[in-house]
């Protein structure tokens, strides 16, 4: 960066770019939560009649822009299904921090999230960079969703003691938790 991008960065004039990477299974609310994020960044539009279009598995990774705070996010917003899980490895080098997406009212797949997860963390270019992770328990609107407490057990989060995490109940469809959850690696990043 050069000192004066530098020296606006530092009085928010230009936004500091971050690349973040999301992970989790299929169907447990990433693209959804990068839609609210874009939603919410973006100049209010004028009042449309036809509502926005319907999100769909991601197929592959989508690319996507947003900004919060003073930082300018750059997302690569990961298919979850089985086939494209093999992807994810290719985007560790250049992500500035996670957000790791769980389903908590899927209490069968916990176990594959399990296992996900710690292939993910063990793997040699995340055990290089110590970047910081979110992990929203999402879907908490639905009755009977886990806990953050009990996903923490359920995966076995206490035992990550080689870099920062939090983790945040939420729910992207009506954007609870979203914000607290954001704002938080937000802090981790401009700390880096
Ligand atoms: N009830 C509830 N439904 C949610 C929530 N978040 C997402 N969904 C729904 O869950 C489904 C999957 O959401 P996506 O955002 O496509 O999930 P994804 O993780 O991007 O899935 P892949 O792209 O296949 O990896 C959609 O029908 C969403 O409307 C939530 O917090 N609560
Ligand atoms: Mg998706």
């Amino acid at each position: 960066m050069g000192f004066w991008t530098a020296f606006l960065t530092t009085l928010g004039i230009v936004r500091r770019r971050v690349s973040i990477l999301i992970l989790g299974l299929d169907n447990s609310g990433k693209t959804t939560i990068i839609a609210h994020f874009i939603r919410a960044s973006s100049v209010p539009a004028a009042p449309s009649p036809t509502s926005p279009p319907p999100i769909v598995p991601t197929v592959g990774f989508s690319l996507e822009k947003f900004d919060y705070e003073n930082l300018n996010f750059t997302v690569f917003d990961m298919s979850g299904q089985g086939r494209y899980r093999e992807l994810w490895k290719h985007y560790y080098d250049d992500t500035d921090g996670l957000v790791w997406v769980l389903d908590a009212g899927d209490k069968e797949r916990m176990a594959v999230v399990r296992e996900e997860l710690w292939s993910v963390l063990s793997h040699k270019a995340l055990q290089q960079k110590k970047i910081p992770i979110v992990f929203f328990a999402n879907k908490m609107d639905l009755e009977g969703s886990l806990t953050p407490q009990e996903c923490i057990a359920a995966l076995g989060l206490e035992e990550i003691r080689d870099r920062n995490w939090n983790i945040v109940a939420s729910s992207a469809v009506n954007g609870e938790g979203l914000n607290r959850g954001l704002e938080w690696l937000a802090g981790q990043l401009k700390e880096r």
